[in-house]
């Protein structure tokens, strides 16, 4: 080998090593923004910001010499100016380190501000920049270290080993590690930029949707329905604090195209209904109250929402449902399944198939486009989010996702009450101390909420307005509070005259029974 030849050889595989460590990282920028967000990514946010920031000349001329093919032609463009500044570092490191990972750092730095900058974005935006730079250095470091190190770089600085001594596995075990890397890279980038581009589509299907005005709007909150307590939990839950369930780990991401919702199994008339056909059918809206069955007492996975969609029994209607078929068997487009009675969709209550919650169309985590509620069965037996299949079936015959995991077929919602404020082991001034809470009996409704304080009697509480049978009722105790520590417990009554349970069972197999409480110290 020629020295020149070495020469060019080295600068080679320093290039390489450049190009291969800020792939890499963008790779990684990818699949990072897959969990935060599209608007994310590394690359689509720098490329965003070149677009925003292109003198409007040039745009012009881009628009009028590439036509629709201006977008894949910047993003080459930005590719080819990438590799060759990706070159340049890689050569940096090599021969001025850390010039080159220093170099990197300021790109993943402009990741960021372009992330942070981009409409709606929150500071978790910055994740996959970071991620994303720390990645391309660590990757910069470890091949250029092969290129260094005497024992085995592809060459070496001292010329100490001769041309022809130089073992020849050396060499490949660099190319072995950037072509391991470069191919790790390009399938963590693809996949990750076909993710990015697929909840990209739902997100701005999402924005294009108007909900239709109900036939039958849900009746306003009375203001007596929240409690002026601060820190009382309040009557509507926005969608930012909506409990989550899920066994997504990656949300479904449909769009009101892609969506339909097929009905068949013991039925008259199998039919298959799209996104318009469900938005000519009359829509209901109400507020319904969900909780998950493994909510324990005292726990949060309850919301109260309003909810817009076409009543579920119009659809049985129109399919016919025959005699015997006792279940309806809810599949979403990502196979989790949920059994319902038929009977419990068909006795009149707003069981909704639901496109809106609290005015907005679902948020793609709470089942976009379409989902399931139903008032007074725990959310496993009920409320299946991206629905596309319905199946007639029977009890007898079939078995949903968690019913085959050791929880019970029926999930009726279980009588309870929860103390929300003040904070647990909180300290007090003795007198008026105010204990609110809320109370929900889904499809019954609350009568009566009592308070005990230690092995005191129970005191009724004093109850929120009563909005509907579907969904909870906030309540408030007045407690003369006298020094000492002392612990609070709250129970309901629903309006059939039943009291809650006090024996404490866990969530398993059919939801949680016991009453909460809580302690505080009063001086
Ligand atoms: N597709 C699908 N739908 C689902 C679930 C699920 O895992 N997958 N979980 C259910 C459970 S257990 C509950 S409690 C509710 C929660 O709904 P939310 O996340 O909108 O609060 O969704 C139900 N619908
Ligand atoms: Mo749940």
């Amino acid at each position: 080998m020629t020295s020149t030849r070495r020469d060019s050889g080295r600068l080679a595989a320093a290039a390489l090593s450049g190009v291969v460590a800020v792939g890499a990282g963008l790779a990684v920028g990818e699949g990072t923004a897959v969990l935060v967000s599209p608007d994310s990514s590394p690359y689509f946010a720098v490329g965003s910001a070149v677009v925003d920031h292109t003198p409007t000349a040039v745009r012009e001329w881009a628009i009028s010499t590439f036509g629709t093919g201006d977008k894949p032609v910047l993003f080459l463009g930005m590719a080819a100016v990438m590799v060759l500044i990706a070159a340049g570092c890689g050569v940096a490191e090599r021969f001025r380190p850390p010039a080159g990972s220093v170099a990197v750092g300021l790109f993943a730095i402009v990741g960021v501000l372009a992330a942070l900058d981009r409409p709606g974005s929150r500071w978790t935006f910055a994740i996959p920049s970071v991620f994303a730079g720390i990645a391309a250095i660590l990757v910069l470091r470890i091949l250029v270290g092969m290129l260094r190190s005497p024992s085995t770089g592809a060459t070496s600085d001292t010329d100490a080993t001769p041309d022809t001594d130089e073992p020849e596995g050396v060499g490949r075990r660099f190319v072995l590690t950037a072509a391991g890397i470069a191919g790790l890279a390009v399938v963590v980038g693809v996949v990750g930029r076909r993710m990015l581009a697929d909840t990209a589509r739902t997100i701005a299907d999402r924005a294009g949707v108007t909900l239709p005005t109900p036939r039958s709007p849900a009746p306003p909150v009375p203001a007596s329905a929240n409690l002026e307590v601060p820190g009382a939990t309040p009557f509507v839950t926005s969608n930012a604090d909506f409990y989550r369930i899920d066994t997504a780990l990656q949300v479904p991401n449909l769009t009101t195209s892609d969506w339909s919702l097929r009905i068949h199994g013991m039925v008259d008339t199998e039919i298959r209904i799209g996104w318009d056909d469900l938005l000519a059918m009359p829509m209901t809206e109400r507020f319904v109250t969900l909780t998950c069955v493994s909510n324990e007492i005292g726990g949060d996975l309850i919301g109260n929402a309003r909810w817009l969609g076409v009543p579920m029994k119009t659809l049985l209607d129109r399919v016919g449902v025959r005699p015997g078929a006792d279940m309806l068997l809810s599949t979403s487009s990502d196979g989790w399944t949920s059994g319902t009675p038929v009977s419990v969709v068909t006795d009149g209550r707003d069981a909704l198939l639901a496109i809106g919650m609290n005015g907005q169309p679902l948020p793609v985590e709470h089942g976009y486009p379409v989902r399931q509620v139903i008032p007074g069965l725990y959310g496993y037996v009920s409320a299946t989010k991206w629905v596309v299949d319905w199946e007639l079936t029977r009890f007898a015959d079939a078995k949903a996702y968690w019913t085959t995991r050791g929880w019970s077929a029926l999930g009726p919602i279980k009588l309870s009450s929860r103390i929300d404020r003040p904070r647990s082991r909180s300290s007090h001034r003795r007198g008026e101390v105010v204990i609110a809470g809320t109370a929900w009996a889904q499809h019954t409704g609350i009568a009566a909420v009592e308070v005990r304080v230690d092995d005191g009697s129970w005191e009724p509480a004093e109850l929120a307005g009563d909005y509907s049978d579907d969904t909870w009722r906030q309540w408030r105790f007045s407690w003369d509070a006298q020094p000492g520590d002392h612990r609070v417990y709250c129970r309901a009554t629903d309006k059939s005259g039943k009291r809650q349970i006090e024996d404490r069972t866990s969530p398993v197999p059919d939801g949680a029974t016991g009453l909460d409480s809580r302690a505080y110290t009063i001086t």
